[in-house]
């Protein structure tokens, strides 16, 4: 069947695109369309045109797997150009998903039918890039300039509503009745002249609307090449010429589309999809029906976790041991869902309806009636293997035990049950109701449909999930601990916490391992004894220097949490310089790269050594949704490739480190991770 067909409807030319599974505009759909506007203009019974798709979305936008092959004229812009030319008018009926080249299709047509449901975006800044199809030019023209720099810088789409508010869509249709409801419209403009022709319009824009949005957006496009590049397309040509700013618009386009950043985001797209299989388990699997979720613990984490499932309309049974820790847990959840209501992202009647699905309760046999359970207590294993093994005897047949661990080992708590086919690791990141990222962990005896289910679940409730093996700290944290321990020597070798921490932060990480562990606690895993002082850490441990929670820990706070560099904390490390005898010498910004960021490849190439992860993408996901490792440099196996291997592992040696075999046979042979 062709990826295009045509069909007439009395006076109008129906174009039907069918491109499965979200008519990405590849070759034949372009080629299709170029046929179908000719059939339209060569006819002169055709007094006007409707560009539709079948499936379950207009076009999602350009076919991204063409990128980076040679281009199969027509191009898109040839052909959104063209449909712009046809003499008689064209309206595009829009259902799904409008992205990228599509919303640049319909940005094309002269008249834009959606149904309410549809949303349309330019999305491209997410891959890197940017609108290559006159988006940047028709964008402002019809909605004004500061609709276009919101949506093309940011990529998010907006709502079929809110784009008949911008005069984007012409008419909102029924839902049910979108292809007839733009014949009609169609037959009612068919004889309007002069047609709308949106390259054709003007833009305007308040003086200072430039600059004013690079301030406020400064901190959110830190590091990113695409969203400067889209404001100066548009800055430079919203008041020029058409065909001028098209020229610019394709500079740009190509000049992104050849660069790194644009490559490690795309990585990331198609790694995140990647991620969702798993190698062994087939996709049509039957999986186990959830219908209610059990969740142990109501602390930070527990309570997040119930939000995720509660957001996606799934009741929970939340359990704690104490009525005063139930009721502290429900009520920082509901203050979470009242704060996200106050911002406009929900409404109040979404906020009573999630936590009308919630049963908080002191009765551990309540979770008799879940289907899936989530331990989400503090991380001790006798705790644990306690829990599991009073789940084994309450929960039901087939119910789904997962414990939240985020280092403790998945099987020794499997065996504490009678049924470790059911039990599998779910471990969330804090904070749990907004971090993307979920690593399901994969005992040696978990049932494949119990996988399949959880992968199943977590796209339900909009995480990413990836599959980890049993080990010490999974992928995630385990790849930390390197850093972690080499941060720690490079202080005591002359660098200090700011330093480490701002090479981090250049690189594009939120932040730096000091910051990090100022965040989450000094404490964390101390062994609370302040006379037992054997490193810096004891050392702040023992003056209650904390982190950010006690105003002091690897630096200062004031109020208002503001971290600045302690003359005491350096006192100490001094201390211990001496104290150890540790040879000084002046720490580069490259040897921290090296010493740092190195040793996480290496420890990542160990994992995929050892079939602890499925593939580098999955390690790549992780510290992207977990993590916060700069989008655009693709996730640390990503990044790896682009410094090369063979100057890895040179630097690895060079510092003493025991490299992974795969890393060396990589660099040897040459080859790459991704
Ligand atoms: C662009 O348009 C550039 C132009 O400005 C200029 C050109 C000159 N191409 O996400 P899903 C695949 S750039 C190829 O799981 P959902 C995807 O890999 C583009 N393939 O479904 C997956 O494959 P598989 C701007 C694509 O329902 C399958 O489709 N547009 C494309 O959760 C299902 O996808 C975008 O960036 C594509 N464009 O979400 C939109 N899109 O099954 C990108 C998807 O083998 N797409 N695939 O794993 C999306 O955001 C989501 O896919 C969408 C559906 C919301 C549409």
């Amino acid at each position: 069947m062709s990826a295009v067909t045509t069909e007439r409807k009395g006076d109008i030319l129906v174009i039907t695109a069918n491109n499965p599974p979200v008519n990405a505009l590849g070759f034949d759909v372009r080629a299709g369309l170029e046929a179908g506007i000719k059939e339209a203009q060569g006819d002169s019974t055709v007094k006007a045109v409707v560009i539709r798709c079948d499936g379950r979305t207009f076009f999602a936008g350009a076919d991204i797997t063409e990128f980076g092959k040679p281009l199969q004229e027509p191009g898109l812009p040839t052909v959104v150009n063209m449909i712009e030319a046809c003499e008689k008018p064209v309206i595009a009926a829009v259902h799904g998903t409008a992205l990228g080249g599509g919303f640049e299709v319909a940005l094309g047509c002269h008249y834009r039918v959606a149904v309410p449901s549809a949303k349309l975006g330019l999305p491209e800044v997410k891959l890197g890039i940017l609108p290559g199809a006159g988006g940047t030019q028709r964008l402002p023209r019809l909605a004004g300039v500061e609709v276009a720099l919101e949506m093309a810088t940011k990529g998010s789409p907006i709502s079929a509503k809110q784009a008949k508010e911008y005069g984007i869509v012409d008419k909102l249709a029924d839902e049910d009745s979108l292809t007839d409801d733009a014949i009609a419209f169609a037959n009612d403009v068919a004889d309007k002249r002069p047609l709308p022709v949106t390259s054709q319009m003007t833009a305007n824009a308040e003086a200072g609307v430039f600059d004013a949005f690079r301030k406020a957006n400064a901190r959110k496009f830190r590091g990113f090449e695409a969203p400067e590049e889209i404001i100066q397309v548009i800055e430079s040509t919203y008041d020029k010429p058409f065909q001028e700013g098209a020229e610019r618009e394709r500079q740009s386009f190509m000049k992104l589309i050849m660069g790194t950043q644009s490559a490690a985001q795309r990585h990331i797209f198609f790694a995140e999809r990647k991620a969702s299989k798993i190698d062994d388990v087939p996709d049509d699997i039957q999986k186990r029906d959830i219908k209610r979720v059990g969740v142990i613990g109501a602390g930070t984490m527990g309570g997040g976790i119930s939000m995720n499932f509660l957001s996606a309309g799934i009741p929970v049974t939340i359990v704690e041991m104490s009525q005063e820790a139930l009721d502290r847990g429900t009520g920082v959840m509901r203050k979470n869902y009242e704060n996200t209501a106050k911002k406009g992202r929900i409404t109040s009647d979404q906020v009573e309806k999630a936590m009308g699905l919630l049963t908080p309760t002191l009765d551990f046999d309540a979770l008799g009636e879940c289907d899936l359970i989530i331990e989400a207590v503090y991380e001790n294993m006798d705790v644990k293997k306690e829990i599991f093994g009073r789940l084994d005897k309450l929960a039901k047949s087939g119910a789904i035990l997962a414990s939240n661990t985020s280092y403790l080992d998945i099987n020794e708590i499997a065996a504490s049950t009678s049924r470790p086919g059911d039990v599998v690791g779910m471990h969330f990141f804090s904070p749990a109701n907004v971090m993307k990222l979920l690593e399901v962990v994969r005992g040696d005896k978990t049932d494949k449909d119990v996988l399949a289910t959880v992968m199943a679940l977590a796209k339900k409730i909009r995480k990413v999930a990836v599959v980890a093996g049993v080990c010490h700290g999974f992928i995630g944290n385990r790849m930390l601990m390197p850093r972690q321990v080499e941060a720690n020597k490079l202080l005591m070798e002359g660098a200090t916490p700011s330093q480490i921490d701002k090479v981090h932060v250049e690189f594009g990480m939120p932040m730096g391992p000091f910051q990090m562990a100022d965040l989450a606690g000094v404490d964390i895993g101390w062994h609370r004894d302040p006379n037992r002082i054997e490193d810096v850490r004891d050392a702040l441990c023992a003056e209650e220097r904390w982190g950010q929670k006690k105003g002091a820990g690897f630096y200062d706070y004031d109020e208002k949490r503001n971290p600045s560099p302690s003359p005491r904390v350096m006192e100490i490390i001094d201390e211990w310089r001496a104290k150890t005898g540790t040879p000084q010498h002046e720490v580069s910004d490259q040897e921290i790269v090296e010493r740092t960021l190195y040793p996480m490849v290496n420890e990542g190439a160990l994992i995929l050594e050892e079939g602890k992860a499925q593939r580098a993408s999955d390690i790549d996901v992780v510290w992207i949704y977990g993590y916060g490792w700069p989008v655009y440099r693709g996730g640390p196996m990503f990044w790896a490739d682009t410094v090369g291997l063979k100057p890895i592992v040179d630097a690895l040696e060079k510092h003493g480190f025991t490299v992974s075999k795969l890393l060396k046979d990589k660099a040897e042979k040459g080859e790459k991770f991704n």
